[in-house]
């Protein structure tokens, strides 16, 4: 039974009760599931932006600057930074290098990190929990940070509608090997720190490279923001792309169909999560450890051990 108590106070933004809750899910407390089934029917308002970008690029400064420009316009913004890298207190704000207290302390705004890295499933599965927690709540815009760093960042194109990769001028050097990973995902890229030298070479071969991709007319093409997010220059800018990026999705019915595609993601990753909590189950572990000696010994091949396991399995669901 769901407390609906608990379900009133998150739509009403307690963030109390968004907390605890989000923390449920991140235990992967039982009673986690059928609090999400509840608040399911209360989602799909909430707008979702992934902001990813190498270590320290400004992605928390630029979250910040977003976030106040949101509510400037009287939006409500949940923001979830997954894996971050600076480090984190209890309560502490997107790590202290940026200061975030502001917004923080803002009823209109909640943040929370999670850590995802390790974790079955990866990125997607719990931070979708927690952004439906944020969307059920009715936070008008849900900002994912997360760190791009090897493959991870590319998962955040299953959770967000709008993709920001963010860019520094030192990322120069790096762009032409980013190419398949950042290149493919990227909405809208964000050349912050354009403060610093290299930033209008960044920009020419970024350029470059948006044009020769393949793309007819009808294709939506990553525009390039220049920031300094320190000085909230681009902020504008970034703010208006965003908008434009949602009625290009609109528009040309693509909204929906990305929402099928990552609802689609989502249920086969939880049908898979289900499936093997219950086919690893303990004797069945145990089953594994007595016969793993076979397989070093050679007289067993690991596709043997996998087959007996799986028809036993199988079997148990006739039983
Ligand atoms: N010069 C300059 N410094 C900036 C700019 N934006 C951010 N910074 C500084 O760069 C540092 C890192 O900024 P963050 O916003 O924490 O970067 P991040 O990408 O969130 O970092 P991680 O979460 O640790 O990966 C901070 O000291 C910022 O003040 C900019 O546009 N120009
Ligand atoms: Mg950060």
């Amino acid at each position: 039974m769901v407390d609906t108590g608990l379900i009133e106070k998150i739509c009403s933004k307690d963030k109390l009760a968004i907390s605890r809750t989000i923390t449920k899910i991140e235990l992967a407390n039982s009673n986690s599931i059928e609090i999400l089934k509840e608040l399911h029917k209360k989602t799909g308002k909430s707008y979702r932006i992934g902001i990813t970008g190498p270590p320290g690029a400004g992605k928390s400064s630029l979250t910040n600057q977003l976030t106040k420009l949101y509510r400037k316009k009287g939006f409500t913004v949940g923001i979830i930074a997954v894996d971050p890298t600076s480090p984190f207190t209890g309560g502490a704000l997107l790590g202290d290098r940026v200061r975030m207290s502001e917004i923080g302390n803002d009823a209109g705004v909640f943040i929370r990190s999670m850590a995802t890295r390790g974790s079955l499933g990866g990125l997607s599965s719990k931070t979708q929990d927690a952004a439906d927690v944020l969307d059920a709540a009715g936070f008008d815009f849900i900002i994912f940070e997360t760190v791009g760093v090897g493959q991870s960042e590319l998962d955040i194109v299953k959770i967000a509608d709008t993709t920001i990769v963010v860019l520094v001028p030192e990322s120069g050097d790096s762009i032409q090997a980013m190419k398949a990973g950042l290149m493919e995902i990227a909405d809208i890229f964000v050349l912050n720190k354009s403060d610093r030298p290299g930033a209008d070479n960044v920009m020419t071969s970024l350029k470059t490279m948006i044009y020769l991709k393949d793309h007819t007319t009808e294709d939506w093409l990553p525009a390039i923001i220049k920031t300094i997010a320190p000085e909230n220059i681009g902020i504008d800018e970034l703010a208006g792309e965003i908008d434009k990026h949602k009625n290009f999705l609109t528009a040309n019915n693509l909204f929906e169909k990305k929402r099928s595609e990552h609802s689609k993601l989502r249920v086969k990753e939880i049908v898979e999560e289900l499936i093997k909590d219950e086919l690893w189950n303990t004797k069945r572990l145990i089953e594994l450890e007595s016969e793993i000696k076979k397989v070093v010994a050679g007289k067993y091949s690991p596709y043997q051990i996998a087959e007996d396991l799986i028809n036993n399995y199988k079997n148990s669901l006739t039983d």
